[in-house]
């Protein structure tokens, strides 16, 4: 899987790229994170790559010219597709999530300013994607957001990290509450259960606490779990719970 980001501030994605786990399966070649510095691509003598908008108005928007042609730069995959990060776009979720892990190639496209100019989005771009209903100075994190939650999808990206398979929206709930070491800190101890060794008492206990937890603060995932197909042993915890 390969990561092309277009952005006017490539040092935003050291970070990401060279640390924890994201930075693991880059330097393991599992996955691949290459910046294009948009700016590069200007062929005005000042390097610009914004203007003043048509019909005025405050702020710049990203001219199409450097845009298009750092997107042309490289040869893309037949499987490729072009993200542009935008709060106009869908909203990220676990299934989109899934979704574009399937693409060989994604190109994210990080807007600044006021944004890009709409031809560019209207010729050049396949979909455009939010990460959620907040303003940010930049496509950049959002970019960021998309590339660490698709990575996780990678095969063996999920190796170094033991937790992912059974986490919270592979099925759909939220996750259980966890504790470690001491067994009492602060006045507080860990729940009996999870010291019992009964491992089929803390399986159910888990699965009980997610269920609570995410009926009472996602109660629209939790309806969405309700309504999927589950096995006798599941239904028989969850029907309690209805
Ligand atoms: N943001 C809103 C309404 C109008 C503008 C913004 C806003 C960065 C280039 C876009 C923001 C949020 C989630 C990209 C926000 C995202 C961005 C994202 C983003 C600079 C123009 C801008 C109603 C959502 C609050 C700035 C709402 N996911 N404009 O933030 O790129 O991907």
């Amino acid at each position: 899987m390969t990561f092309r980001v277009l952005t006017l501030f490539p040092e935003q994605f050291h970070s990401l790229t060279q640390t924890s786990i994201i930075g693991k399966a880059v330097s393991k070649g599992l996955i691949k994170v290459e910046t294009v510095q948009i700016r590069d691509f200007s062929t005005d003598r000042h390097r610009k790559v914004d203007d003043a908008p048509f019909g005025g108005g405050a702020g710049m928007v990203m001219s199409v010219q450097p845009l298009r042609d750092a997107l042309h730069a490289k040869e893309r995959p037949e499987n490729s597709c072009v993200i542009y990060l935008s709060p106009k776009g869908q909203t990220l979720t676990h299934d989109k999530v899934v979704e574009l892990a399937n693409y060989d190639e994604l190109v994210l496209v990080c807007g600044h300013y006021e944004g890009v100019d709409q031809r560019f989005i209207d010729l050049y771009v396949d979909e455009e994607l939010s990460i959620g209903d907040f303003v940010l100075t930049g496509g950049e994190l959002a970019a960021m957001v998309v590339i660490d939650s698709v990575s996780r999808m990678v095969g063996e990206v999920l190796k170094n990290d033991a937790s992912s398979k059974e986490e919270s929206f592979a099925d759909g709930l939220l996750e259980y509450p966890h504790y470690t070491r001491p067994v009492e800190i602060d006045g507080l101890s860990v729940p009996d259960v999870l010291m019992s060794g009964h491992h089929a008492e803390i399986a159910k206990w888990r699965f009980e606490q997610s269920l609570q937890i995410t009926k009472e603060r996602r109660p629209e995932l939790f309806k969405k779990y309700v309504e999927k197909s589950h096995d006798k042993k599941t239904m028989k915890i969850l029907k309690n719970h209805l």
